[in-house]
Order: C-alpha cells, then structure tokens, then sequence
C-alpha cells in the first residue's frame, strides 16, 4: 500500500469516528478500518455509551479477510484489561499484519504501551499519520485526559451590528432556521451546554437537540446560578428528568424545591456567594465537570458567561454565527465579534448557512494538547 493510501483510509476513518461524537461518554470515539488488498474488509466505530471499542467490531466485520490486512486507527489500541478486554490482543488474535495509527492515547493505562504489545507481537505500526486532524477530532477526550478539564467550545450569534440580544427583551432571533439546525448539530456533539442565569431568564431555553432522531443525543445542561434563582417553572427544571439539569449556586432553601424537581445542584467552591470568590472559580468548575466524565462543553449564553470564560482563558473554540439583520441602539454588544476576536484565535473555516454565516475559529496554542 502507498503512503497517500493510507493517508487516504485514515482519512475516512477519522470522518468515521465523527459519527458517534458526544455520545461515547468517557470514551473516546475511535474508528477502525481494516484494509486487505486495497479494499475495505471491516469497519467500526466505538459504540454509543463507549463499548464495544471500535477493533472489535472492525474485525469481526472483516473476519478471515483480517489475516494479514492492515488496520487504521484513529487512536492507539487500547492495552489494558477494562471493561472489555484489550483491544491489541484482539488485533493480535486475527492476524493483522500492519496497524496505522493517527494519534497516540494518553490514557496512562494504554499511553505507548498499546504500540509496544503490538510490536512485540511482530506486526509493523506506523503512528502520527494525520495526527493533528486526529487530534482535531480527538480533542475532547484529549482535553480532558490530559487538561483536566472538558474541550470548551463558546458560541454566540451576534446580528450584523454586533449585538447578542436586545436589552430587557426575551430572545431575538438572529439567525436563520439553517444556521439553527446546524447549532442543534453541535449541541448533539457536545457532552454538555452552559449558559448564565440571566439567559435562562429571559430566554427561558430548553437547551436540547431537537433534529430528528437525535433528541437522546441532548446535552446535559448547566446553569451558573449563585443564588439558585431559576423558576421552577422553566423549560429546563420541568424537563430535568428527561435531560439532565445541573445547576452551579448555593441557597440551602432553594436547594431541596430543585432536587425534588429532578435537577442536580452544584455548589462548587468559590462560586458560591458565602465563599469568597475564588482566583477563578471556572477552573473549578471545569475540573469538575472534568471529574464527572464531561469531555466537550458548548457555553451558550449571555455576553458576561462568554466573558468570563475568555477571561479565564480557558475557550478552546469559538463558533461565531452572523445574521444578516441590525438590532440597533438598544442591542446587547457582543464581546466577540469578527473585528473584535479575542488574541490568540485563528479563523479555521467560514460557512454560509443561508442568509447567514458561520465563522469558525481555534485557538492558536493549547486547543490541541501534546
Ligand atoms: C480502543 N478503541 O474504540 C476506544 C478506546 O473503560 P474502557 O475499558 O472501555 O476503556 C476506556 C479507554 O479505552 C479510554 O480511556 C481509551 O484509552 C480507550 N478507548 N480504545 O482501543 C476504542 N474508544
Ligand atoms: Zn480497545
């Protein structure tokens, strides 16, 4: 096999491992291909809920075709005795004669030693092959194995003036049905959405994915609350059995009326009013989330939310969408706008989604972990 055809399989096993994104928990979603003879015998991808791993089900896709076929894999075959055995010693098993890897795992269980057991096992590995856009798609998983914290990807809509919403207003359409679409897409894709008290107030949002068929991929979503202050009537208390609500405050009274309504309260230290404020109570925050199995968060709302996490440092992504429509003097200024982008982010791609327009931007360093 040449080296632009396996740049060419491991291409299309990145695209694959795409599919199940956001919906793996705290596993990665991995795709695997298993190339004989040019041809694509066997392919997989980690399984919703994140078990099966994706080898398993490449090969038993390809059968006896896997003997001496070359296996691409977005990420280094686990070694390790998990939940499911590991998967080197199924690669191993069917006779897999090459193994062409994007990205290398730092799971300190797997980390080099998934390469190793291969090797010694006499199978030729090739790794780095298209590793950063492996990083690309791996990078929530990566965030969180190696940051401590989830992959933060902030989105705001802003009209053509530059404006968020309108003051004392609830909420203004800025975008089109097609750039909505696309959010919902993204809200599947993430393991978690964000937005402030003030946008629960006077948005009143659900904060679900509603494209067809995907509602179960729905995020689990968070509210920063100090003072517990949202309506039990809301969109999100009522729906909190369906999808998990977590809100972020403290108020030993408001407290029980929530968790009897289904929602988790988080009163984490230093956003809490009786604490001080901590050096920034968002690193908290995040290792938390961290800590619960969330590896990517969308934040979604509110000018200050959107501030204080760039001033935290702490966005890897920005997705910037732009409606074709001015707000005007009573407009909400957006604190990020395509001729006010925050240092440090570089503009990776554009799209038009009707009259609208999405801008997509990452940041320069540290968005793609080493
Ligand atoms: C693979 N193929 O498709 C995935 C892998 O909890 P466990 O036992 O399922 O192991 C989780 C770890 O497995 C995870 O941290 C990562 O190292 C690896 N994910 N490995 O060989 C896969 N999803
Ligand atoms: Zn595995």
């Amino acid at each position: 096999m040449t080296a632009s055809d396996d740049r060419r399989f491991m291409a299309a096993a990145l695209r694959l491992a795409r599919w199940n994104t956001g919906r793996t928990s705290t596993n990665p979603s991995v795709a695997c291909l298993i190339v004989r003879d040019g041809l694509i015998v066997g392919s997989g991808i980690t399984a919703p809920g994140g078990r099966p791993h994706a080898e398993p089900q490449a090969l038993a896709g390809a059968g006896d075709a896997a003997r001496g076929a070359t296996a691409h894999v977005t990420l280094e075959p686990c070694s390790h005795f998990g939940k499911t055995p590991p998967c080197v010693n199924a690669l191993i098993a069917a006779g897999i004669a090459r193994v062409v890897i994007a990205v290398t795992d730092p799971d300190e269980r797997v980390s080099g030693r998934g390469i190793a057991m291969l090797r010694e096992a006499g199978i030729a590995v090739d790794t780095g092959l298209l590793e950063n856009e492996g990083r690309a798609v791996l990078a929530g998983y990566l965030t969180r194995q190696v940051q401590k914290r989830p992959q933060v990807i902030l989105k705001l809509a802003v009209s053509a003036d530059g404006m968020i919403g309108r003051r004392d207003h609830g909420q203004v359409a800025i975008t089109g049905p097609i750039a909505r679409a696309q959010v919902h897409a993204l809200r599947a894709e993430v393991d978690a959405i964000l937005i402030g008290i003030g946008t629960a107030r006077a948005d009143d949002p659900e904060l679900t994915c509603r494209l067809p068929g995907l509602h179960e991929a729905s995020p689990r979503r968070f509210v920063l609350d100090r003072r517990l202050e949202i309506s039990l009537g809301s969109k999100l208390v009522r729906s909190a059995r369906e999808v998990a609500v977590t809100v972020v405050g403290d108020d030993a009274g408001r407290r029980a009326a929530l968790e009897a309504a289904g929602v988790e309260v988080w009163g984490v230290e230093g956003i809490s009013p009786h604490v001080p404020v901590a050096k920034n109570p968002l690193h908290l925050l995040l290792h938390r989330m961290a800590t619960s199995g969330i590896s990517s968060l969308m934040v979604e709302g509110g000018a200050g939310i959107a501030a204080a996490f760039l001033e935290a440092g702490v966005v890897d992504r920005i997705v910037l969408l732009e409606g074709p429509d001015k707000i005007g003097g009573d407009g909400v200024a957006s604190p990020v706008t395509r001729g006010h982008m925050p240092s440090g982010f570089r503009l990776e791609r554009a799209e038009t989604f009707g009259p609208d327009r999405a801008y997509h931007y990452e940041r320069e360093s540290g968005c793609l972990p080493g």
